[in-house]
């Protein structure tokens, strides 16, 4: 039996495609439209994309809207924020979060605004029960994301950023308490 290295004998590159060979080709075929079709419907169908609105918006005036939200914030005996409305806002920089830690209650739906006073930070949602459950949004400078969003299960959730923004990144920590209405 030849190797897999040896020459193949005879005239081999000038033979008709075989019926199996064939095949192969076939499924592989059907296959990848398949999956094209999956990519573009991916985006299109269901719930698992991000959804909401962005808007243009400079990047000190979003702190600005930030810091008075939270003004206007209550606070619990922990220091965490309770938003005054339906409207959440979050402030990502180098290397914290304003507007967090915040309190939520579970079932009620949110306008969570993102963004940023700097560069890219990624925003990572973790329940602490099951941290490798997530979600994961870029937040980007000059861009506000409204983003509806509701926490079915009362319980912590940590919000780390992903997207290496320097030298304290690894710090970047901050947490949702969802808890029962
Ligand atoms: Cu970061």
């Amino acid at each position: 039996m030849p190797g897999p290295f040896d020459k193949p004998e005879g005239n081999w590159w000038d033979e008709p495609v075989n019926r199996r060979e064939g095949m192969w080709l076939g499924i592989a075929g059907v296959w990848s439209l398949a999956i094209f079709g999956w990519m573009s419907g991916f985006t299109r169908f269901g719930d698992q994309n991000p959804v909401g609105e962005t808007y243009e918006v400079d990047p000190s005036e979003y702190r600005e809207t930030v810091q008075a939200y939270i003004d206007e914030a209550d606070e619990n005996e922990e220091g965490h924020i309770i938003p005054p409305g339906d409207s959440v806002y979050i402030g990502a920089f180098r290397f914290n979060w304003d507007g967090l830690p915040v309190v939520l209650e579970a079932g009620q739906e949110y306008d969570i605004h993102l963004g940023a006073y700097d560069v890219q930070h990624g925003f990572s949602i973790r329940p602490e029960h099951s941290l490798s459950q997530q979600i994961n949004l870029q937040i980007l400078p000059d861009t506000e994301w409204v983003i509806p969003m509701s926490f079915d299960d009362p319980g912590t959730y940590h919000v780390i950023c992903n997207e290496f923004c320097g030298q304290g990144h690894n710090s970047m920590h901050g947490t949702l308490y969802v808890e029962e209405p």
